[in-house]
């Protein structure tokens, strides 16, 4: 064993890094820096393009219950009007929230995890978000805003499942280490509570708005599977192939 690595196993040495959390590691020669900080910026400064659109429901008209609320009177006291299921929000021109779309594939590799958390906030008895995207090894802050008891039930199936007490106001925070599609949160104390989250390797991804509008930035260009879920309506599948923004594409759940 000679303490000083030889220069010509340089490069090879920088392949076994992943993921590169310091360019200094792979900066034995500063060719070999500069190579590996291009490589890795590239998304980060925003090359690539946004892929937007529309989630659309078309199929039969349906009628959404209301939530009874006063099985919890600690809940009932936090809404002054009535609360309607939230599993299948359409408006009036068929845009469909909280449908998860996604790349099916990561083009550029595994991401790593942003400091910052998702919150799941639980707010007059109600997820927020209902449906989200978490990176691998990303914080998930689990959060009570309510005077009352939730007891949060993770359902996952890759990933290790939990079941968390949350008493009162307050803060847990959890993550997740292996990728894994629409893991179910709910709450063993208020039935009609529910939300999802996605496990993912890349941050190409997005949640519909209340119009069902989405918008993924930074795409890298090339062929891409996108993927449309909803908890109620299901899953489609849309071939991309991306060479500038695309701002006109339609999921029409049935
Ligand atoms: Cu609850």
């Amino acid at each position: 064993m000679t303490p000083k690595p030889p220069q010509r196993h340089l490069s090879d040495d920088t392949t076994d890094h992943t993921p590169l959390k310091d360019t200094r590691r792979a900066g034995f020669s500063p060719l070999v820096g500069l190579l590996a900080l291009l490589l890795f910026a590239t998304p980060v400064l925003g090359a690539g393009h946004t892929v937007s659109g529309i989630a659309k429901y078309s199929g039969e008209e349906f009628r959404l219950r209301a939530i009874r609320m006063n099985a919890d009177p600690n809940c009932e006291k936090l809404h002054t009007e009535r609360v309607l299921q939230d599993d299948k929000i359409v408006n009036d021109e068929g845009g469909v929230a909280n449908v998860f779309v996604y790349l099916k594939e990561s083009p550029d590799g595994v991401h790593e995890a942003p400091a910052e958390p998702v919150e799941l906030t639980q707010e007059g008895c109600m997820y927020k978000p209902k449906v989200a995207g978490i990176l691998v090894k990303q914080n998930l802050d689990v959060i009570n805003d309510d005077p009352t008891l939730h007891n949060v039930r993770c359902l996952a199936r890759s990933n290790r499942p939990f079941n968390l007490g949350q008493p009162s106001k307050g803060k847990r925070t959890k993550f997740f280490t292996k990728p894994e599609e629409a893991v179910k949160f709910k709450c063993d104390v208020h039935p009609w509570m529910s939300a999802y989250l996605f496990v993912m390797e890349h941050p190409y991804f997005a949640t519909t708005d209340d119009s069902g509008s989405f918008s993924i930035s930074n795409v890298p260009a090339g062929k891409h599977t996108l993927v449309a879920w909803h908890e109620s309506f299901g899953e489609l599948e849309m071939e991309i192939e991306v060479s500038a923004d695309q701002g006109d594409l339609v999921f029409d759940f049935q």
